[in-house]
């Protein structure tokens, strides 16, 4: 047991966010649906999956104006549903990031047309309301900074290691206390570079918590696989990590939501398994949650008002 696991293992239940460039997408492009391939494809890949030109991912950066974000919104809506920390991608694979870079202008400061750091927003709104702050961050897969199609390069390439290096300190020395560093998706054999990366965390903030995905075993606690719930006779700090629908980033046409009951049932089942569990949200191009997550978040809540302290 190391103290830092403490609010995690006590928390049990957070929320996931999957919200970046892709998401003015809505999982479509050309006509073309890239959101239904179910545990494979999602609206959040649909850069790589289209394979469309750079410029078009680009001009939908710099078009970007999720004008009606609000992150004491969000953190208020996943209080409620009784959530205890928050977990927002502060660089998904395409490499963009959320909050200000100074060693790359792909990011929402520099190429968007809201042009604010929206990560430093969700630390403020975060820390406003006693939630605890997560930040996924796509250590290896990078489509922007190293490659698009040989996404798995081994070895990762010197000046993306540096870039990769670079970035993450800025994650972690610019902003303040960061409870959990969510990396994702490990490649065994760049078990140098996963140190390089865990390194950083235990350098700059000893007390944050790094997930299961950072690969080689380097983690403070195990990930299963996507959307997946853990086997009973649980002996290790494990978290689950679930959607609403089929996909993680926001897709239009993704009808196949689970229902309240469902996702109550397993929030319920994974906590009497001792696991955590991370429900995802897509928040919309324009920054809000969609009214179906809304509703289920209500539920869960209700629920959790009378169950969630048991
Ligand atoms: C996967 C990613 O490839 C998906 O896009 C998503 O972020 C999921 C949580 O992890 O590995």
């Amino acid at each position: 047991f190391h103290e830092r696991m403490r609010w995690w293992d006590e928390g049990r239940l957070g929320m996931f966010l999957h919200w970046g460039v892709y998401s003015t997408f809505g999982g479509e492009y050309n006509g073309s649906d890239y959101g239904k391939e179910v545990g494979q494809a999602s609206a959040e890949w649909i850069y790589l999956k289209s394979n469309m030109p750079v410029s078009e991912y680009r001009n939908a950066a710099l078009n970007w104006n999720p004008s009606e974000f609000n992150a004491e919104e969000w953190v208020k809506m996943a209080k409620q549903a009784g959530m205890k920390y928050m977990v927002l991608t502060s660089k998904h694979h395409d490499g963009y990031a959320l909050f200000n870079s100074d060693v790359s202008d792909w990011n929402i400061v520099k190429s968007s047309a809201i042009k604010r750091d929206l990560v430093k927003e969700f630390i403020a709104a975060c820390r406003k309301y006693d939630m605890k702050v997560g930040f996924y961050y796509s250590h290896e897969k990078d489509w922007k900074h190293h490659a698009r199609k040989n996404q798995d390069l081994n070895p990762l390439p010197d000046k993306y290691v540096d870039f990769a290096k670079k970035q993450i300190t800025e994650l972690l020395t610019k902003y303040g206390k960061i409870d959990l560093i969510w990396y994702d998706t490990p490649v065994q054999a760049h078990e140098e570079f996963n140190k390089m990366c865990a390194g950083l965390i235990r350098k700059y903030q000893p007390e944050c918590i790094i997930n299961g995905r950072i690969g080689n075993g380097l983690g403070d606690y195990k990930n299963i696989g996507d959307r997946a719930i853990v086997d009973p006779g649980l002996t290790e700090y494990m978290e689950s990590i679930m959607t609403m629908r089929l996909n993680w980033g926001y897709d239009k046409n993704d009808d196949f939501w689970k229902s309240s009951d469902e996702l109550i049932k397993m929030v319920s089942k994974s906590a009497c398994r001792g696991s955590n569990f991370l429900l995802n949200i897509g928040p919309t191009p324009e920054g809000t949650f969609p009214l179906q997550d809304q509703i289920r978040l209500r539920d869960l809540g209700k629920w959790m008002d009378i169950n969630g302290e048991a």
